[in-house]
């Protein structure tokens, strides 16, 4: 007997995608949504407010992530079924990055909810806080989930002297002293599941409409300070001067090189810099900035950190801070099929390819089988106001992560963890 086909609303899909990104909008068509801010939290309430619609019950954990449950009818397993992202962005940055998995995962509970399927686990939709690394680093409420969170990283003081993540926690209702109470056993949780954007170029090139993610690069982060000595711009000679910029200089396009070298799809950036005082006419006294390698190769990440440790040892006023570090992690094959399967039932077109972004998703793939579903966005715009989607591709992720839920289910919902 052919299974009656359930199709999520698409209409319904676009139509909470643009109102959330009404949240936090920008005056040049970005959207700010920095984790803990009022934006943030205001984009969290208009979430909870459209569960409530859908049925669900909602939660927030002791890490302020926000969950959405779908009981399971009969829980053959005991586990729980897990599928998000995260709704903060970077600054003015884009409308979907997050988003799209947040709501795909939400309008796959809708429809499930209203077809009265019946699912092994309990289906729970989840928009994880600070993904973006608001603070410092960032997937902090999926960390704190897996138990990979070190309770002193939310104490450290934002950037630029801003709060801390305790800080703006305890400001939006929270209680920092209880993050680790967020932590779930990894027994609990029968897969993590993410749609996402794909914030490259690769499935557009290709003409394909659904990217089954096999691997997610790891990320290393350094501050880096150079001390120099602050003086006056007109009367300080330039054989006299301590300038913390132009110490810093030569590392600026080192940095790209020995990257560039090391192989094509390794990334380096500086992202972040500042200098100190900061006035026109004083010769920086500081110069702070951030270093960020990317790699799917952790002996690559590593190999280019010695390159930066050594640099900086050879200097006599440069100090290295650590800020982050994330290994590489691959996806699950066996969910990897699952997504290939349903993208192929549903006549999309379907490839393989590792993300150069970071995600939620590299939290729970050391501990739970974990699968990424991304759609092409425009010329691989994101982190940026131009990031835009096609309203199929939107619903073309969230149908292939409903029709994945499907195939799962009806295995009887066991994932092999390979
Ligand atoms: O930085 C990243 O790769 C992700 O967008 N947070
Ligand atoms: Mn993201
Ligand atoms: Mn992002």
């Amino acid at each position: 007997m052919t299974q009656k086909k359930i199709s999520i609303n698409a209409d319904r899909l676009w139509t909470d995608l643009m109102a959330l990104a009404a949240i936090g909008a920008d005056a040049n068509g970005g959207v700010t949504r920095i984790a803990l801010s009022d934006a943030d939290q205001d984009a969290h309430e208009f979430l909870m407010a459209r569960m409530r619609d859908a049925g669900l019950r909602v939660d927030v954990d002791d890490a302020f992530n926000v969950i959405g449950t779908l009981p399971a009818k009969k829980p053959e397993s005991g586990q729980k079924a897990l599928i998000g992202s995260h709704l903060d962005t970077v600054p003015n940055g884009g409308k979907f990055d997050g988003a799209l998995g947040v709501l795909c995962a939400l309008e796959c509970a809708r429809t499930i909810r209203e077809n009265n399927i019946e699912l092994p686990w309990d289906l729970e939709v989840i928009s994880f806080c600070d993904e973006e690394g608001g603070h410092h680093a960032g997937t902090v409420g999926s960390r704190a989930m897996t138990g990979a969170l070190d309770p002193e990283e939310i104490l450290r003081p934002g950037p630029d002297g801003r709060p801390s993540f305790a800080e703006n926690l305890e400001r939006a209702g929270g209680d920092p002293t209880r993050i680790h109470n967020a932590a779930r056993p990894a027994s609990d949780i029968a897969f993590f599941l993410e749609v996402h954007i794909e914030q490259g170029r690769n499935l557009e090139s290709q003409r394909a409409d659904i990217g089954v993610v096999t691997a997610i690069a790891g990320i290393q982060r350094t501050e880096v300070i150079v001390a120099g000595e602050a003086a006056h711009a007109g009367t300080t000679p330039m054989k006299l001067r301590k300038d913390a910029l132009v110490a810093a200089a030569p590392l600026f396009t080192l940095l790209p090189k020995w990257a560039s070298s090391r192989n094509s799809e390794m990334t380096a950036t500086i992202g972040r810099l500042q200098l100190s005082p900061g006035a026109v006419n004083v010769v920086p006294g500081e110069c702070r900035f951030t270093v960020e390698l990317r790699s799917r190769n952790a002996g690559d990440m590593q190999a280019l950190q010695n390159l930066l440790d050594r640099h900086a040892a050879r200097q006599s006023n440069w100090r290295l801070q650590p800020l982050y570090r994330k290994d590489p992690v691959r996806l699950s094959t066996p969910l990897q099929d699952r997504v290939t399967l349903a993208a192929l039932r549903e006549g999309l077109a379907a490839r393989n390819l590792p993300s150069g972004a970071g995600h939620d998703a590299a939290s729970f793939a050391p501990h739970v089988p974990t699968g990424m579903i991304f759609v092409p966005c425009r010329g691989g715009v994101s982190h940026h106001p131009d990031e835009a989607i096609e309203q199929r591709h939107a619903a073309a992720g969230c149908q292939v992560l409903l029709r994945t839920l499907m195939i799962l289910s009806g295995e009887g919902g066991r994932l092999d963890p390979a």
